[in-house]
C-alpha cells in the first residue's frame, strides 16, 4: 500500500514521519493516510481511497479544496511574483480588504503562522505597555513559541504534554495561567500583579481543547479588567477569524479587543499570519517605533493574492455563512440525536462552522478540565471507524470538525449515517 510505504519511508526522514505533531495519528490507531489530492470538500489518498474532508488542513480551507478564484489568484501571480522581499501592491491591497472589511482592525503586519503572528502580537503588547507578564488560559493554544507552551491546548493537549521539553523556565516565568470562561480566575492574578501584566491573549472561541466558545461574561470581563489595570486584550483568531462569522467571534459578542492575530484562513491555505489593531498600537511596531519584527517572506505575493481571493469572496458572498450555519446546526443536532438514541454520553459545542463532539458524561464542556474529563479512548474509536468509512476529522478529541462552503448537506448525511452505523 502506498500510504503505508510513503508514512514508513518519511519516518526515516523527517520525525515521526510529520512536519506538524498532529499529523502522525500517534495517539489514535490508524496509520495517516497519505494524501495526494483535494478538490471541494474531498480528498484522495495515495491508495486512491476518498474522503470526505473535516480538517480543511487545520481550518484555513474555508472555500474548500482548489477553489477556482484562489488557484486563479495563485496562477496568475506566479507568472510575475513569486518573492521580492520589497513592498508590492498585493500587500497593500490585503491590508486595505482587512482594515476596512473588519472593525478593530486599523493596521496591520502580515507574518507567515498563527505562531508568529500570537508571539509578536505579545511583543508587542509588552514594548506597548512596558511590562512583560502576559496571562494565557489553560487548553488555549497560541502556536509553539516558548511563553505559550503552558497548559497548552492541541498536540500538547492530545499527547498529555503538559509542557515542552526545552523551553527554559526562564522563558515561561511571566506566562501566567488562568481558567477559560472563569473570571475570578483573572481577576486573582491581576489583584496579585496589578501593574505587571502587559496583555491577556485569549482564543474568544477555542478550538484547542475542543471548541469551547467563551461566555459573554467571561470575554466582557476580561475586556474590562484589560481597561481596569491598561493591560492589551489580544484576541487570538487564528482559528476562528473569517471562520465563525466574516469579522469573527469578535463580532459575534461585540467586543474589542487591542489586538487581534490572524492565520489560516486569511491566506488563503498558503503559509500565513498577521496581527493587528488600534493605529496607536500598531506605530509602536519597527520602522516606525521599537518593537522590532520581520521578515523575509512576510506578505509574500503569493501568499497574499491566494488570501485576498479568499477573503473577497467570503466578504462578497455573506450567504456562504448561511450555508454553513446550516451544515453545522444540521450536523451538531444530527450528533446529539444518535448519541442520545444510543444513550451514548455527548456534548456536542459548535461556534459556526467550527465544532467538536465530545465524549463525556459532563452535562457541558466549558473549560479544559471538563475537556480532560472526556472518554479518549471511545474518541479514538470513533475516529477509526469515521476515518474506515471515509470521513476524515482530526484524530485528537480536543481539535475541531471544520465545515467548507463546498460541503453539501449530503455529505452532513454521510457523515451522520456513518456515526450512527458506529453505534450499532
Ligand atoms: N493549530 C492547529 C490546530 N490545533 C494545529 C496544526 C498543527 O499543529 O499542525
Amino acid at each position: 500500500m502506498r500510504n503505508d510505504y510513503i508514512f514508513e519511508q518519511s519516518k526515516k526522514y523527517m520525525p515521526g514521519g510529520v512536519n506538524s505533531p498532529v499529523r502522525a495519528f500517534k495517539d489514535v490507531e490508524v496509520n495517516p493516510p497519505v494524501i495526494k489530492k483535494g478538490v471541494g470538500a474531498k480528498i484522495y489518498d495515495e491508495d486512491g481511497k476518498e474522503y470526505i474532508d473535516f480538517v480543511g488542513a487545520w481550518g484555513p480551507m474555508i472555500l474548500g479544496h482548489c477553489d477556482e478564484a484562489v488557484v486563479k489568484a495563485i496562477k496568475e501571480t506566479s507568472e510575475n511574483a513569486i518573492a521580492f522581499g520589497a513592498t508590492t501592491e498585493l500587500e497593500l491591497k490585503l491590508a486595505k480588504h482587512i482594515c476596512t472589511t473588519l472593525d478593530n482592525i486599523e493596521m496591520i503586519r502580515m507574518v507567515n503562522s498563527g505562531t508568529e503572528a500570537t508571539m509578536s502580537a505579545v511583543k508587542l503588547a509588552r514594548g506597548y505597555t512596558g511590562r512583560d507578564k502576559i496571562i494565557k488560559f489553560s487548553g488555549c493554544y497560541h502556536g509553539h513559541f516558548e511563553g505559550f507552551l503552558v497548559s497548552a491546548g492541541s498536540g500538547l493537549m492530545t499527547e498529555g504534554i503538559p509542557g515542552s521539553a526545552g523551553v527554559p523556565l526562564e522563558s515561561i516565568k511571566n506566562t501566567l495561567i488562568a481558567d477559560y470562561n472563569d473570571l475570578q480566575s483573572v481577576k486573582n492574578i491581576f489583584e496579585k500583579f496589578e501593574n505587571d501584566i502587559a496583555a491577556i491573549i485569549v482564543e474568544p472561541v477555542a478550538g484547542n481543547m475542543g471548541v469551547i466558545p467563551a461566555k459573554f461574561e467571561f470575554l466582557k470581563g476580561l475586556r474590562d479588567l484589560c481597561d481596569e489595570y491598561k493591560s492589551l486584550l489580544i484576541f487570538d483568531e487564528v482559528m476562528s477569524g473569517f471562520r465563525v462569522a466574516y469579522k469573527g467571534a469578535q463580532s459575534l459578542y461585540g467586543i474589542k479587543p487591542d489586538l487581534t492575530t490572524f492565520a489560516k484562513i486569511m491566506g488563503g491555505g498558503l503559509p500565513s499570519g498577521a496581527y493587528g489593531g488600534r493605529k496607536e498600537i500598531m506605530e509602536k511596531l519597527s520602522p516606525l517605533g521599537p518593537v522590532y519584527q520581520a521578515g523575509t517572506m512576510s506578505g509574500n505575493p503569493i501568499v497574499m493574492a491566494a488570501g485576498l481571493a479568499t477573503l473577497e469572496k467570503l466578504y462578497n458572498n455573506p450567504d456562504l455563512y448561511k450555508h454553513l450555519e446550516a451544515l453545522g446546526q444540521k450536523l451538531e443536532e444530527g450528533l446529539k440525536e444518535i448519541a442520545k438514541a444510543n444513550n451514548i454520553p455527548l456534548v456536542v459545542n459548535r461556534c459556526g462552522a467550527m465544532l467538536t463532539a465530545f465524549f463525556t458524561k459532563e452535562d457541558k464542556v466549558e473549560n479544559y478540565e471538563d475537556a480532560k474529563k472526556c472518554d479518549t479512548g471511545m474518541f479514538n474509536k470513533f475516529f477509526t471507524h469515521l476515518l474506515k468509512n471515509g470521513i476524515y476529522i482530526a484524530p485528537s478529541q480536543f481539535e475541531a470538525i471544520f465545515l467548507s462552503v463546498k460541503h453539501s448537506s449530503e455529505d452532513i448525511d454521510k457523515f451522520l449515517e456513518v456515526a450512527r452505523a458506529f453505534t450499532k
